[in-house]
């Protein structure tokens, strides 16, 4: 332990993943010493992920930018902060005089969900804005579980989150949470919770088209073909009402709809469902009644359900099995939290509930989600002319040239802006396209307090922590670049602007998030509970660094359904017609035939599916600077069924070229078969050989970026999701000659 006098121990919640795990950060003077799992932290117990080192790696980068910079000729030059805020302003404002208030675009990436200062003052920047073109990183991700909780329960947050901690049945459809740690189940430790299941004679089921670190320690596993789910759901469910195993229990009081769903799903038996997922119809039924017939029961599906063809289809049934078995709102099913700052019960009225579909967007006539349009069209709404065209864009903790699909063409896209800038702390694929990067604090640098985790995790929690580190006094948050950017975008001429423009930041002076937080830590549901001496309010929090234990997640429904009815809705209106999709692409009366999402890899030169793999030492696109994540060896690799290798004549570690419609990649091949046959994986986030970045350990680490084969019209048609896993690929050997050198390129300069 602690060897030195000035040594330090701080505690705080790792802001890298959903998982929120609490860290002991021992420092010296300025220095990290180490880091550990905090085992008095009431959620995370201990339980750490080898990323938590890289808040260290990021802290001391020296790739990461500290102050604004500006893109000069051949390389960056350093600027002031209000000169930079300034030119953003007038930048932004010019191009919205000239060609109207949508030719500015808006990209908020995943890291803005992990960062207290951007929730809260990333809104009012928006409005700020006044622009209908606004993407973030949700239509490559979560946005069929909000579309299917706004519908089903009134609020696109009022996610059923999988008790798993209590549960006796655990079936698990495209998701990892061993490597990912929990996605809309903020869970740190899987290993360790799927152990405990197992140990208490429950079971655990794995359908996936790998047979991942999470199968691997599952009871069962069943390989699935990519974006064929939809069908074994409606199979399941078939099953339930068909043996007469639907009991909704508690839940019939105030569910909507339940007949109509049966009709629905009837002609959808196991057998129809068989053939084209590849899971035998027997396992169907087995499953079916297993599931309906264990009292703590619960079925979760993330990414690979919700990034495909039919991703709001999917959450729908997912939801509704958990409703039909009388699984949700029970303990060991599908459950909800109370955190303790209560965003869903706080805007239950207010448009943060969610709405879709309310407008479509300019070029390919996509609906909007909240507010905001399919990223997927992000790059047509760039290159295509006309009013209300994009021309300048703002990105703030976001790389969509790495992260969403046809990244190539979106990388062109922003090259063709008039202007552009990045709330961001490094030059990578996608700033480096930026006018001006306005860098923020990094991790351990700012107060941390998770607003929208502890609304998705198994166990309600609380827990502030202060910045490790002060920052420069140069530095600026990024509430305080929203917030400067805000006030410039609002100032208007005349005395009264000048007038509305002191009084905003008076307010601005008052309103920063820690007086946010204590605020909604004292109205909330444990706020003022009484006969409480600790009731929560931020300095309940500071008292206790190590967060404080809140109860598990408790039966809450009818009472916090946002339905104006309180009731379930069931068989939503838009969910029900979207079925006749899937009748169109799975035909009844073809059972066996290939369909729409591309022929089983049954010949050399058939086609082979295309899916994602997350790993633990990566974290999306932007972790690949931290030598001691990158080390070893090269991670960004094919997976290949020794069939499919066979057939092709491929071997192990063989470079190969794998082609899609939009683009095509040179990868070394791993032949596995933990891997489906048809299938072929490549992780996402890689690709850093590109021109121009400023990422020294990344681009020594290249890879390929998969992106540049997944579709940008490959979507979920209902919510404009992206369709990233399922997609068409080709496969041979890559022409022999020269291996493209891994990241030749020189870092640009930056000049003081
Ligand atoms: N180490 C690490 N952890 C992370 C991240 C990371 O990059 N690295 N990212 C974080 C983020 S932003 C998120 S959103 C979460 C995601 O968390 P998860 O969803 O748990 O993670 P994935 O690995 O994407 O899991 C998707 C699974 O779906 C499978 N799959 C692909 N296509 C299909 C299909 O058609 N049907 C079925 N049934 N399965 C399919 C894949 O093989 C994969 O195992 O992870 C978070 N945690
Ligand atoms: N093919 C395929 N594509 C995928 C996925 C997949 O499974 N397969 N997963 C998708 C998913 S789930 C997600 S969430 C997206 C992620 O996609 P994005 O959110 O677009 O990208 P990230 O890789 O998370 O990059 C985050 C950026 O934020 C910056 N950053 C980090 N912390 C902060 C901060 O505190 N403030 C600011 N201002 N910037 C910060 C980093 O430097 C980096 O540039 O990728 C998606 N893309
Ligand atoms: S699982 Fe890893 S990255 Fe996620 S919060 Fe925990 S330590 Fe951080
Ligand atoms: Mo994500």
């Amino acid at each position: 332990m602690s060897t030195s006098p000035d040594a330090r121990l701080h505690h705080r919640t790792c802001s890298l993943c959903e998982a929120m795990c609490g860290v002991e950060i021992e420092t010296e003077g300025e220095r990290v010493i180490a880091i550990r799992g905090d085992k008095a932290d009431p959620f995370s117990q201990g339980y750490l992920c080898p990323k938590a080192t890289g808040l260290q790696d990021i802290h001391e980068d020296p790739d990461r930018l500290r102050h604004p910079v500006r893109r000069v000729k051949g390389g960056w030059e350093r600027v002031g902060w209000d000169e930079a805020f300034d030119e953003v302003a007038a930048r932004l404002k010019d191009i919205q005089a000239r060609h109207g208030r949508d030719a500015v675009g808006f990209y908020a990436g995943n890291p803005s969900v992990h960062s207290i200062g951007a929730l809260l003052f990333g809104p009012p920047f928006l409005r700020s804005l006044r622009t209908r073109n606004r993407f973030s990183a949700t239509s490559v991700d979560q946005l069929p579980h909000q579309l299917a909780a706004l519908l089903m329960f009134g609020h696109q947050l009022l996610v059923p989150i999988p008790d798993v901690d209590r549960t006796d049945f655990f079936l698990v459809i495209g998701a990892n949470p061993v490597v990912s740690n929990g996605s809309l189940m903020s869970a740190p430790g899987m290993p360790r919770r799927l152990q405990a299941i197992r140990d208490r004679g429950g079971r655990v089921v794995v359908v996936d088209p790998r047979r991942t670190e999470t199968a691997e320690r599952a009871d069962e596993h069943h390989f699935i073909r990519p974006g064929t789910d939809v069908l074994l759901l409606l199979a399941l469910l078939h099953e339930i009402f068909a043996s007469s195993l639907a009991a909704p229990g508690r839940l019939a009081g105030f569910v909507e709809g339940l007949p109509t769903l049966e009709q629905a799903v009837r002609p959808f038996p196991p057998e129809r469902a068989a053939a084209t997922t590849g899971v035998p119809a027997e396992v169907i039924r087995r499953l079916a009644r297993e599931f309906a017939s264990t009292p703590r029961a619960t079925v979760y599906a993330r990414m690979g359900a919700s990034t495909q063809p039919f991703g709001g289809l999917c959450i729908w049934l997912v939801n509704a099995l958990n409703v039909v078995t009388g699984s949700l709102d029970r303990e060991g099913g599908a459950m909800f939290t109370l955190p303790a700052i209560d965003i869903v019960g706080m805007s239950a009225r207010s448009s943060l509930r969610g709405h879709h579909d309310r407008r479509r967007s300019r070029v390919r006539g996509l609906p909007e989600f909240s507010g905001e349009f399919p990223v997927a069209t992000l790059a047509d709404e760039i290159l295509t002319e006309g009013a209300g065209q994009i021309r300048a864009l703002v990105t703030a903790a976001g790389n969509p040239v790495l992260s969403t699909p046809n990244g190539r063409r979106l990388d062109d896209a922003l090259a063709s802006l008039d202007f552009m800038a990045s709330i961001d702390f490094y030059i990578n694929e996608t700033t480096r396209h930026a006018h001006l990067i306005l860098p923020p604090t990094g991790p351990l640098e700012r107060d941390h307090y998770d607003l929208i985790f502890h609304v998705l995790a198994v166990r309600n929690t609380a827990k502030f922590a202060p910045a490790l580190f002060a920052p420069a006094d140069d530095a600026r948050h990024d509430w305080q670049i929203l917030g400067e950017l805000t006030a410039r975008m609002e100032a208007r001429p005349g005395l009264q602007g000048r007038l509305a423009a002191g009084a905003r930041k008076a307010v601005l002076r008052r309103l920063t998030p820690r007086h946010v937080l204590d605020l909604g830590l004292r109205t909330g549901p444990y706020g003022v509970r009484r006969g409480l001496r600790d009731s929560l309010s931020l300095g309940a929090l500071e008292r206790a660094p190590h967060g404080i234990d809140l109860g598990p997640l408790a039966p809450c429904l009818p009472e916090r359904l946002i339905t104006p009815d309180k009731r379930i809705h069931l068989a939503p209106e838009p969910l029900l017609q979207d079925l006749a999709r899937v009748e169109a692409t799975f035909p009844s009366d073809a059972p066996d035939a290939p369909d729409a999402l591309g022929a089983p890899g049954t010949s050399a030169s058939g086609a082979l599916m295309l899916i994602g793999r997350r790993q633990l030492r990566s974290n999306n696109s932007w972790m690949h600077n931290s030598h001691r994540l990158v080390k070893g060896r090269d991670r960004c690799t094919a997976l290949m069924h020794p069939e499919d290798a066979a057939r092709r004549s491929l071997t192990n570690g063989q470079r190969i070229r794998v082609s899609s419609r939009v683009g095509s990649v040179e990868v070394a091949l791993e032949i596995s078969d933990e891997i489906m046959p048809g299938v072929i994986s490549i992780p996402h986030g890689w690709g850093h050989d590109r021109a121009g970045i400023r990422l020294g350990v990344a681009s020594r680490h290249a890879g390929v970026s998969v992106n540049d084969l997944t579709d940008e019209h490959a979507l979920d048609a209902l919510t404009g999701n992206a369709a990233l896993n399922g997609v068409p690929v080709q496969v041979e050997a890559a022409a022999p000659g020269p291996q493209p050198a891994d990241g030749g390129t020189r870092p640009p300069d930056i000049t003081a």
